[in-house]
């Protein structure tokens, strides 16, 4: 059983799969893409996957993609250390959650990450370039073409803090309803993988706008600590070891 993983270190999509391939113990070949550069857009890649974006998983010649589905299938075929509960109310609780991450704090965690982060590089392209790379997005072209070469503008940026701020407001009321220490209890399971990445983006911009909520900063301590943390999160995994400009500014 083969597991070859193409992702990128900072994609946040791509380090939700990371951590249930660590958790699990599966040995898996990584392709890194470089996607300031491009490489998701290549002829060979889209082949794999339509949308142009990271990650995508084959499993001996079978391609799964999207990093939700992904992190489901690889629970479905490696049950080990299962990130599914057993109870059919906690998994009927589970899959109500994950569609929330999907709409609520992943796409906002983009707005801060690209306007911090990755807009330096789009700044230094000329006006053509710029629009035949947004247009060569399959998925993010309007996504791209909204923040243009100038950025988000600041109405846009304080929404999506707000949204991330609700998420973490949900977080809190439902690691409350559940008992803890995980949003669905004792266990950890694929709702905390989910969420996961867009807390430590934040925390590593330097916007961990949840110290008021007890239970979220003892959650995000709990997954810091988790075995699979390390592993997944290696060097230049976070964009402020990526991007040099980010250390002066969340210093
Ligand atoms: N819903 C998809 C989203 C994948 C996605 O947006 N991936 C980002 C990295 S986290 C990407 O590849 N972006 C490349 C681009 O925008 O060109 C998933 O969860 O797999």
């Amino acid at each position: 059983m083969a597991y070859k993983l193409y992702n990128a270190p900072q994609s946040t999509c791509s380090q939700r799969v990371r951590f249930v391939l660590n958790t699990k113990n599966l040995p898996f070949d990584e392709v890194k893409l470089n996607l300031l550069e491009g490489d998701q857009l290549k002829a060979d890649y889209l082949k794999l996957n339509p949308n142009g974006v990271v990650p995508t998983l084959d499993h001996d010649g079978a391609i799964v993609t999207n990093s939700t589905v992904i992190t489901e299938y690889l629970d479905e075929v490696e049950p080990e250390a299962s990130f599914t509960p057993e109870d059919p109310v906690l998994r009927a609780r589970l899959r109500a959650r994950m569609p929330f991450q999907d709409a609520l704090p992943a796409p906002a965690v983009r707005v801060p990450t690209f306007n911090l982060a990755f807009l330096p590089s789009f700044q230094k392209m000329s006006r053509e370039d710029f629009v035949a790379m947004a247009e060569s997005k399959p998925l993010r072209k309007e996504f791209m073409l909204t923040m243009g070469q100038t950025g988000f503008p600041k109405a846009e940026m304080d929404a999506a803090l707000a949204r991330l701020r609700r998420s973490y407001e949900r977080m809190d009321l439902e690691i409350a309803k559940s008992g803890g220490p995980w949003l669905l209890g004792r266990d950890i399971s694929l709702a905390d993988v989910a969420v996961m990445p867009a807390l430590v983006r934040m925390y590593d911009l330097n916007f961990a706008d949840w110290q008021d909520l007890p239970r979220v900063v003892t959650w995000f301590d709990n997954i810091r600590n988790h075995p699979a943390f390390v592993p997944t999160y290696y060097h230049g995994s976070l964009l402020t070891e990526r991007f040099p400009h980010l250390r002066e500014k969340s210093a």
